[in-house]
C-alpha cells in the first residue's frame, strides 16, 4: 500500500487553521521556535525491522494481521511511516531475521521510499538452523574457541551485508553471561569477549562504527558479560575509536539515572547511539514516552547540552533508533507514537534556557534550576512538531490519517489476517 501525497494534503488542509492558531500561540511566546522547527525537520529516527509485527512474550503472541512477511514488506511499512511523519527515514536490519538476498534491489526499494539503512544488528543469541555450534553457553565469551569463531564470522558476515546496503554501523548485543554463581569465570568471559570483539572490529570498514549494547539481565539472570555502561565503555575504550556504547533505555536496573550515564558517555566521546523505548519493570520495550516521558526529556536535555558543548550535529552524530515491540497495539501506530514522543522530548530540551540554567547552578539555586527544566517540559510543543512534519511534507496528524485511510485494514487485505513476521 502507498499513501498518495494528495491524501496527506487533503487532511492537512482540513486541519490547517486550527493548527496555525495553536502554533501562533507558541511562536508568539517563545523566541527560538524557528530553529527548533528546523532541527526537528533534520532529525530522523531509525525503525527496527523487528518492531513491524506484533511482538510476543514467551507466554504468547497475538497477530494483528497484515504484518510484513518479508524484508520487502518491512521496507514498505517503514515507507508508510516515513510518508506520514517524514521523520522515519531509516530502517535497521537484524540478521538473519532479515535476509537481504539481493542487496541491489533491496537498496533500490528502500530508496524509492526515501529510506536508508541504519545500523545492522547481529544475532548470536539464538541458534539458527544448520548452525554447527550452539550458543547455549554464550557466543563471543564461549569457553570453546570454535564457538567464538563461529560468532565472530557471523558478525563479519553481517558487516559484509551491511556494506552492500550502505549501512555504516554494526550493533552487537550479546546475551552472553551466566545463570548461576560459579558457572563462569568473569575475567575469562570478559577477555574472551574482548578478543572476539577485536576480530570483529578489525573487519570494520574505515567509515564504520561498532556499537556495544549493554543490558543488565535476561536471558541470563546471574551475570551478563556486557551488563552495564561501565562494562560496555571498557570494551569500547579497549577496542578503539570506532567503538562506542549504545544505550537501550530498557536495559538498566530500576531507577537507574540514565541521563547521568548519557552525560558522561558523551563527555568521554563514547556515546554511540540509542535504542529508545520505555519500561516500568525491565526490558519491557514499551512505546517511547508511554511510562516516563519526564525521564526522556531529561535525557534529551543532557544530549542537547552535551552535544552543543562539543559542537556535535544533533541529527547525524549519534545513532537514533527505536527498539520497541509488544503484544497489544498496532505496531505501526505504536511506532508513530514513539517517533513523536522522541520529537517532543527533543523539542522541549531545545527550549531549555541553557544560560539561565548554568547561572542557577553556579548560584546553587536548586529551585530555579528545577523551574527552568520544568518550564520547558511543561510547554505543549505538539504544534512545533506538527509544523515540522507539515513543512517536510508529512501529515499534521499521522495516526489520524493512518486510521482514516484504513491502512491496517488494507494491509490485512493484501497480506492476510494470520501473519507471522520474522523476528522476536
Ligand atoms: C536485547 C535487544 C537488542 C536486540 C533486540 C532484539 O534485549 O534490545 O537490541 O538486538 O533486543
Ligand atoms: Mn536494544
Ligand atoms: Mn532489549
Amino acid at each position: 500500500m502507498l499513501i498518495e501525497k494528495y491524501r496527506i494534503q487533503e487532511l492537512n488542509d482540513s486541519q490547517l487553521s486550527t493548527h496555525k492558531a495553536k502554533l501562533s500561540g507558541l511562536t508568539g511566546s517563545i523566541a527560538n521556535t524557528a530553529s527548533v522547527i528546523e532541527k526537528l525537520i533534520a532529525f530522523q529516527v531509525a525503525i527496527p525491522s523487528w518492531a513491524l509485527g506484533a511482538g510476543g512474550t514467551r507466554f504468547g503472541r497475538f497477530s494483528i494481521g497484515g504484518e510484513p512477511r518479508n524484508l520487502e514488506e518491512k521496507i514498505e511499512d517503514v515507507g508508510l511511516l516515513q510518508a506520514l511523519n517524514q521523520s522515519s527515514g531509516a530502517i535497521s536490519l537484524h540478521i538473519p531475521w532479515d535476509i537481504p538476498e539481493n542487496a541491489t534491489s533491496i537498496k533500490a526499494l528502500a530508496a524509492q521510499h526515501g529510506l536508508r539503512f541504519d545500523a545492522v544488528n547481529s544475532n548470536t543469541f539464538q541458534d539458527q538452523k544448520g548452525q554447527q555450534h550452539s550458543y547455549k553457553f554464550g557466543s563471543l565469551q564461549h569457553v570453546d574457541k570454535a564457538v567464538r569463531k563461529q560468532a565472530i564470522e557471523h558478525n563479519i558476515e553481517v558487516i559484509r551485508q551491511g556494506v552492500a546496503l550502505g549501512s555504516e554501523s554494526l550493533t552487537v548485543w550479546l546475551a552472553d553471561g551466566s545463570c548461576f554463581p560459579g558457572q563462569l569465570n568473569f575475567r575469562k568471559a570478559f577477555q574472551n569477549t574482548l578478543e572476539s570483539l577485536k576480530e570483529i572490529y578489525a573487519a570494520l570498514p574505515d567509515n564504520w562504527k561498532v556499537f556495544v549494547e549493554y543490558k543488565a539481565f535476561e536471558p541470563n539472570f546471574y551475570s551478563t558479560t556486557v551488563g552495564d555502561w561501565g562494562q560496555s565503555l571498557l570494551y569500547a575504550s579497549k577496542l578503539g575509536p570506532k567503538a562506542y556504547t549504545l544505550v537501550d533505555l530498557g536495559h538498566h536496573l530500576p531507577n537507574a539515572n540514565i541521563e547521568q550515564i548519557v552525560s558522561l558517555l558523551l563527555m568521554e566521546g563514547k556515546l554511540g547511539g540509542f535504542h529508545f523505548n520505555d519500561s516500568k519493570y525491565g526490558d519491557d520495550d514499551l512505546t517511547v514516552g508511554s511510562i516516563n516521558p519526564y525521564q526522556l526529556f531529561l535525557i534529551f536535555q543532557e544530549l542537547v547540552e552535551g552535544m552543543d558543548a562539543k559542537g556535535m550535529n544533533h541529527a547525524t552524530d549519534l545513532g537514533w533508533m527505536i527498539d520497541a515491540s509488544h503484544n497489544v497495539k498496532d505496531p505501526l501506530e505504536d511506532l508513530l507514537q514513539s517517533v513523536e514522543a522522541i520529537q517532543l522530548a527533543y523539542a522541549q530540551a531545545l527550549l531549555v534556557d541553557a544560560k539561565a540554567l548554568d547561572q542557577a547552578r553556579q548560584e546553587n539555586d536548586t529551585v530555579k534550576a528545577q523551574e527552568l527544566l520544568q518550564d520547558a517540559y511543561r510547554t505543549d510543543v505538539r504544534p512545533l512538531v506538527a509544523e515540522a512534519r507539515l513543512r517536510a511534507g508529512g501529515a499534521l496528524n499521522p495516526i489520524g490519517l493512518y486510521r482514516s485511510l484504513k491502512v491496517r485494514e488494507n494491509l490485512i487485505k493484501e497480506r492476510g489476517l494470520v501473519t507471522v513476521a520474522t523476528g522476536l
